[in-house]
């Protein structure tokens, strides 16, 4: 069986295609070389003592937990020797690492929520990386870079993609030319593509969202979801089933993989008034990933991949999966 793996995808990509330059084709094979040496990490658990938490809190008011710390760390350290950066933002850093002075400077700029779904470290379910790549400003060529360098619209994405470390350790990427996603051989070491050209189904009958929250949701997200639990003889005329593992990539996944909505909305809790999720580490490559897939993705008001960020750090509501049924939950906003 001949198997492709992630280094000919690539370079397939950038011959064929020109979807990637040689810049991002070692970028984004440095990104999946550190999500293996994360996923091998989080593969030990205990016996590697990277379970638990740590005294610190990350720049959300957050509390670090081991593998997030660590995995912040591989990204980092991954990453800034091999010329093709120019500077690196997380969702564990409160402001943005340039590429010190002793390596030479690229003209990409890399994001990522280094280890997604902390809260289920612990409990070993399925938890992964996401990362999204962006092309630094031309008028950034010959200085350093800054924080608003990174304030550029979903739409500009380069490259995103996320890791899952679940029962399969599978990268699933975009360069903007379709979804792929690889598996990781582990005796070989590489990535093989294992789930080419993948697409979302337009209708689904499955959604995912914290019901817990139900009490603080605006109303068209409650809408929705009465006309889900209402089954085959409510508005949608079928039943619904619900799945929510509390790992965005995993969650994602799985709408990748079977179709399915996907809601972390916006709703009436202090907190919870811009959203839960951030814009720049998460929502935008799911969002980039899901429309290449077929799918759709807003915050209720307007396409994910149009907001223009106002800070690094920004929260946004998410709603994302199947298109017919996204679309739907949009029309109910619209209606509001
Ligand atoms: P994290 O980046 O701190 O792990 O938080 C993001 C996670 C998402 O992966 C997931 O969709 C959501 O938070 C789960 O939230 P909740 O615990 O409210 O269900
Ligand atoms: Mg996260």
């Amino acid at each position: 069986m001949k198997r492709t793996t992630l280094t000919q995808y690539l370079v397939e990509q950038q011959r064929k295609e020109q979807a990637v330059s040689a810049e991002v084709r070692l970028l984004i094979e440095t990104v999946s070389r550190a999500c293996k040496a994360i996923g091998h990490a989080v593969s030990k658990g205990a016996l590697g003592g990277v379970l638990g938490s740590l005294e610190s809190e990350n720049v959300q008011g957050e509390v670090q937990k081991k593998l997030d710390v660590l995995s912040n760390e591989i990204l980092l350290e991954a990453n800034e020797w091999g010329g093709h950066l120019a500077a690196m933002a997380s969702e564990e850093m409160e402001t943005i690492h340039r590429i010190p002075n002793r390596y030479p400077k690229g003209e990409y700029l890399l994001l990522f929520d280094p280890l997604d779904g902390s809260s289920n470290i612990d409990v070993n379910v399925s938890i992964g990386t996401i990362f999204s790549v962006l092309h630094a400003p031309h008028h950034a060529s010959g200085r350093d870079v800054d924080e608003d360098d990174f304030l550029q619209p979903g739409v500009r994405q380069v490259a995103a993609g996320y890791a899952v470390y679940g029962p399969q350790t599978m990268l699933v990427l975009t360069v903007g030319t379709g979804v792929m996603g690889f598996t990781l051989d582990r005796e070989m070491g590489s990535w093989v593509l294992t789930d080419p050209n993948i697409t979302i189904p337009e209708q689904t009958a499955e959604f995912a969202i914290n019901m817990s929250n139900m009490r603080h949701w605006e109303a068209p997200v409650k809408r929705y979801i009465d006309d889900c639990l209402a089954g085959a003889s409510g508005p949608l005329g079928k039943d619904y089933n619900m799945r929510w593992v509390a790992s965005m990539v995993a969650d994602v996944h799985r709408i990748l993989t079977r179709g399915g909505i996907f809601m972390y909305p916006r709703d009436q809790r202090p907190s919870g008034k811009k959203g839960k999720l951030r814009l720049m580490y998460e929502a935008n490559p799911m969002s980039f990933l899901i429309e290449q897939a077929g799918g759709a993705a807003h915050d209720g008001n307007q396409r994910i991949l149009d907001v223009q960020p106002t800070t690094l750090h920004q929260r946004i509501g998410v709603i994302l999966g199947s298109k017919e049924e996204v679309e739907r939950v949009k029309r109910y906003h619209n209606e509001a």
